[in-house]
């Protein structure tokens, strides 16, 4: 029983712990391209079950050292539930996490990313539950059915174990009105940890902010097993009302709205463009966008609204691999964009992926010389990922590496499948875009003529000993698609 005030007990509630087991010390990407946000989907659910009358509470343990925070709060607020959320690098975390709680007598719930495409890992490795999609009703209901000592197997959302074999939910229908969730719940997290790190090293107060929920495209590499292919979003003036209560609340000054694609609808963004335009809310901002999305004009009322930063999926410089991919854009959509965003003064950050089915030598050539071209400011370029669930994974099944060469993590890092050419090939590659964005960021301090020398330099190179080393006499691939 809790106390509601002196004198007066109020029937005890469901307890809820939430847990982003996301150690950001442990992360060897984190000091070269993670920005460090608290997980979004955890403060929405946190918010959710709050409005309905559970008890929550969050341990984030993104700046931890280990999992001991995580053990105290156990051990004082005593959960019926323990929600995990996951992704692929956090799960050894994770598994941790649900062993201690499991020991306390906790039921334990695993969610987002990662869980929902291993599910039944999750489920042999210390998990009650996996709830592979939209979580808000889902563990709200999880969390009245354990208070009540009923099993939760089989409720809608949720895939259980039981006597060896999977026990599987109704699945839950999306939730339609995003604007009717409550702001996220950024008081159960540390949010002066993130944004004074912000402050530190960009001198603002950086946070996150979603406004959509899933992408209406079909790139046949994508991995959503959450949203899958819905598209939902919330109104332009739900959306001023959270950056407000952010601005207000915390000061910050500086978003990044971290949908999927960032203003699908032309009618959206216009509206969402005319209430910053009203509000003078003063903010920075950044997002990810496609090239097709980006017109030139729209472009200009976005910067105008104080857009500093945008990606841009470009992936490759050859229209054939992006028919491949299935992206449904075109190299004329990516040339106009890189332009425009260099016209308005708005930095660009290019995702590029090399390695996938299809790929020729030419193809790698024609993605370095766009990328020469308009040197961005920023890029990561990727190997090709092939995650379980994608055309893309089932496109080169037969073709995977063993196991001990997967994953433990996601970002193209090392070849997971037979492709074309050897990983060497692909790591020079890597490099090659290297010393081009090297170069491109020389260019206003070295001599045009030497800049383009140490490029020819750098071609004869690639041409004469680096390729014919590192393929040695294998002919072209076959376009294996
Ligand atoms: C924005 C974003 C980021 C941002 C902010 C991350 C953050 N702290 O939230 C930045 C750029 C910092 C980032 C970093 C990373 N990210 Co990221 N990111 C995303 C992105 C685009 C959106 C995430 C989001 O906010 N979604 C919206 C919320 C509402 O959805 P959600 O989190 O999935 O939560 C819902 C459900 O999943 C579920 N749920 C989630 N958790 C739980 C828990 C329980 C108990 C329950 C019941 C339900 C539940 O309910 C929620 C509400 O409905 C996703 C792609 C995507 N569309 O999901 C990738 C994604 C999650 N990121 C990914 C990765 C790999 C990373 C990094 C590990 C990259 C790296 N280091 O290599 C880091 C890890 C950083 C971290 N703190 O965890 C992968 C994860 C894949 C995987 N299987 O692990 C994704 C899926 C992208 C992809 N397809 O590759 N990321
Ligand atoms: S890669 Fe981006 S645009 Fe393509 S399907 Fe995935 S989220 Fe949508």
């Amino acid at each position: 029983m809790t106390e509601d005030s002196p004198g007066r007990r109020r029937p005890s509630r469901p307890r809820v712990l939430l847990v982003d087991p996301y150690l950001a010390k442990e992360d060897p990407m984190e000091r070269k391209f993670i920005e460090l946000y608290p997980s979004l989907g955890l403060l929405t659910l946190g918010a959710y079950l709050r409005e309905r009358s559970v008890d929550v509470e969050i341990v984030d343990l993104t700046f931890a050292r280990d999992i001991r925070p995580f053990s105290a709060r156990l051990r004082s607020f005593a959960p019926h539930v323990v929600g995990v959320h996951t992704k692929t690098l956090t799960y050894p975390r994770a598994l941790e996490v649900a062993r201690a709680a499991r020991a306390a007598g906790a039921t334990t719930v695993a969610g987002g990313p990662d869980a929902a495409s291993r599910t039944e890992f999750y489920l042999s490795s210390g998990f009650d539950l996996v709830v592979p999609g939209e979580g808000e009703a889902t563990i709200l209901e999880i969390a009245r059915t354990v208070f009540e000592a009923r099993d939760p197997a089989g409720s809608p959302g949720t895939i259980a174990l039981r006597q060896g074999r999977l026990v599987r939910g109704p699945s839950r229908p999306f939730l339609r009105d995003l604007d009717a969730l409550p702001l996220p719940a950024w008081d159960l997290v540390d949010m002066e940890a993130y944004l004074g790190q912000w402050e530190r090293s960009t001198g603002e107060r950086r946070a996150a902010v979603l406004t959509s929920r899933g992408c209406p495209f079909d790139c046949s590499w994508c991995s959503k097993p959450t949203f899958g292919r819905s598209f939902r979003q919330q109104s332009p003036e739900r959306v001023v009302e959270e950056l407000r209560a952010l601005k207000e609340r915390f000061g910050v000054d500086y978003v990044r709205f971290c949908d999927d694609v960032f203003g699908i609808s032309r009618p959206w963004i216009d509206r969402l463009l005319t209430l910053l335009e009203e509000d003078r809310l003063d903010l920075a901002w950044e997002c990810l966008a496609r090239v097709d999305l980006l017109k030139p004009d729209l472009l200009h009322r976005m910067r105008a609204t104080g857009l500093a930063r945008v990606y841009v999926g470009v992936e490759s410089g050859s229209q054939k691999m992006l028919d491949l991919m299935n992206r449904g854009t075109r190299l004329a959509q990516v040339e106009r964009t890189a332009a425009a965003l260099r016209a308005e003064g708005i930095r660009q950050f290019w995702f590029l992926m090399l390695g996938y089915p299809g790929e020729t030598l030419e193809d790698i050539e024609a993605t370095l010389q766009l990328f020469r071209r308009f040197s961005p400011e920023e890029y990561s370029v990727s190997i090709a990922v092939p995650i379980p669930g994608t055309r893309f994974h089932e496109r080169v099944r037969e073709r995977l590496r063993s196991p001990k060469r997967r994953p433990t993590r996601e970002g193209g890092r090392s070849l997971l499948f037979e492709a074309a050419y050897p990983e060497t090939l692909y790591r020079w590659q890597q490099a090659r875009f290297g010393l081009e964005a090297a170069l491109g960021k020389a260019r206003g301090r070295l001599r045009p003529s030497v800049v383009r020398r140490i490029g020819q330099v750098a071609d004869r190179f690639h041409e004469q000993v680096a390729t014919p080393l590192l393929i040695g006499k294998r002919p072209p691939p076959p376009d294996r698609e």
